[in-house]
C-alpha cells in the first residue's frame, strides 16, 4: 500500500461534507489502495459537530482512513496537503446584499489561498465548491502565487450530471449512455448546459443526443432551463439544497483528476481561462469540456460553437468578468 495522501474539507461541519468525506474515506475518489489522512475545517463555533463526525468515521471502521483531524485553524488545516477540497463558504442570507456577499467571499478564499500557499505541497490539487464557486477558485489561485494555477478548478460537474440525467430520462436510457455534455461558464443561472457535442447510446448505436432526442426546442429550451433552476427546486422540495448530488458530483471530479478521463470522453470543469481556444476572456476562472490525463487537465480544442452558443457562453462569461472585477476591487482593500 502506498503513503497515506492528505486530503483537506473545509466546511466539514456542513452537509455536502457529511456525505463527502465518507466517500473519500472508504476510497471511493483516490482508489481502494489509498490510504488517506482527512482534515476537516470549520468555523470554531463547529468544533464540537466535527468531533461526532469523527466518532462516525470512526464507527465506520474504514481500512483506508488512517487518520482524521479537526481543526478551526489554517496552520493545522492547509499543512503539507495533496488535495485541497473548499466546500465552506459564507452562505447567503436574504439580509445580506450580493456584494457583501462576495466581499465575504473574497476574505475568506483570498486567506484560504494564503494558507495554501504557505503551508500546502507545490503539488496541491484544489477544488472550490463554496458560492460563488469559480470566483471564490479565482480569489484563491490568486492569492496563492507559488502553486501553478492550473492546480485549481471548481465544481460544475453537479451541472453536467445533472444534464447528463435529463437527456437519459428523456430517452429512457441510462446516464452511463450519455457522455461528453460540456457545462460553460459560471457555477450560476447563466450556465450554459450545452449538449451539442454530446452523445448517447441507444440501443447499442452511439448517435448525438439531438439526433436521437428529435426536439431542438426541449434541447435549447426547457433542458437548459430545468439545469439553470435545478438547485432551486431541489430546495423549494427538500428546504435544503443539494447535499448527496453534490458530494457525488465532487468524488467524480476529483477521481477524474486523479485518475484521468477515459479515452474519448470528456467533462466540464471551471478552469483559468488564460489561452482558451474559444475566445472566453483571459484571467476568469470558466467552466469548459476538458480532458485528463496524468492529473492534468486540458480544454477540448476544435468543437464547432453555433451562434446560439455563442450568445449563451458569452453571457455566462460577462457575468464572470463582473463577479471578477468586483472581487478585485475587494482584494485591494
Ligand atoms: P452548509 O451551510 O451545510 O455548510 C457549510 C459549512 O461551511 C458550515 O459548517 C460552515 O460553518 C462552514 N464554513 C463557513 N465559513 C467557513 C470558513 N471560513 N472556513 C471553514 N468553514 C466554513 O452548506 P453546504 O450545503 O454544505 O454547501 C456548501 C457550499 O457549497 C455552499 O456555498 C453552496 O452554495 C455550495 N454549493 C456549490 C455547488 C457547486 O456546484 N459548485 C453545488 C452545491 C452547493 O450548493
Amino acid at each position: 500500500m502506498s503513503d497515506p495522501i492528505r486530503v483537506l474539507v473545509t466546511g466539514s461541519a456542513g452537509q455536502i461534507a457529511y456525505s463527502l468525506v465518507y466517500s473519500i474515506a472508504k476510497g471511493d475518489v483516490f482508489g481502494k489502495d489509498q490510504p488517506v489522512i482527512l482534515t476537516l475545517l470549520d468555523i470554531p463555533s463547529m468544533l464540537l459537530v466535527l468531533e461526532g463526525i469523527i466518532m462516525e468515521l470512526q464507527d465506520c471502521a474504514l481500512p483506508l482512513l488512517k487518520e482524521v483531524v479537526r481543526t478551526d485553524k489554517e496552520a493545522i488545516a492547509f499543512k503539507d496537503l495533496d488535495v485541497a477540497i473548499l466546500v465552506g463558504s459564507m452562505p447567503r442570507k436574504e439580509s445580506l446584499e450580493w456584494k457583501n456577499l462576495l466581499r465575504a467571499n473574497v476574505n475568506i478564499f483570498r486567506s484560504q489561498g494564503a494558507a495554501l500557499n504557505k503551508y500546502a505541497k507545490k503539488t496541491v490539487k484544489v477544488l472550490v465548491v463554496g458560492s460563488p464557486a469559480n470566483t471564490n477558485c479565482l480569489i484563491a489561485a490568486k492569492s496563492a502565487p507559488s502553486i501553478p494555477k492550473e492546480n485549481f478548478s471548481c465544481l460544475t460537474r453537479l451541472d453536467h450530471n445533472r444534464t447528463a440525467s435529463q437527456v437519459a430520462m428523456r430517452l429512457g436510457v441510462s446516464s452511463g449512455n450519455v457522455k461528453n455534455i460540456i457545462i460553460w461558464g459560471n457555477h450560476s443561472s447563466t450556465q450554459y448546459p450545452d449538449v451539442h457535442h454530446a452523445k448517447v447510446t441507444v440501443s447499442g448505436t452511439e448517435m448525438g443526443v439531438f439526433d436521437a432526442v428529435k426536439d431542438d426546442d426541449w434541447l435549447k429550451g426547457d433542458l437548459i432551463s430545468t439545469v439553470q433552476q435545478r438547485g432551486g427546486a431541489v430546495i423549494k422540495a427538500r428546504k435544503l439544497s443539494s447535499a448527496m448530488s453534490a458530494a457525488k458530483a465532487i468524488c467524480d471530479h476529483m477521481r477524474d483528476i486523479w485518475f484521468g478521463t477515459p479515452e474519448g470522453h470528456f467533462i466540464s470543469m471551471g478552469v483559468y481561462s488564460n489561452g482558451n481556444p474559444y475566445d472566453i476572456p483571459d484571467d476568469l476562472i470558466y467552466s469548459f469540456p476538458v480532458v485528463i490525463k496524468n492529473k492534468s487537465w486540458k480544454i477540448v480544442d476544435g468543437l464547432e460553437i453555433n451562434d446560439f452558443s455563442r450568445g449563451k457562453m458569452d453571457a455566462t462569461a460577462a457575468e464572470l468578468v463582473e463577479e471578477r472585477d468586483m472581487a478585485v476591487l475587494f482584494l485591494r482593500v
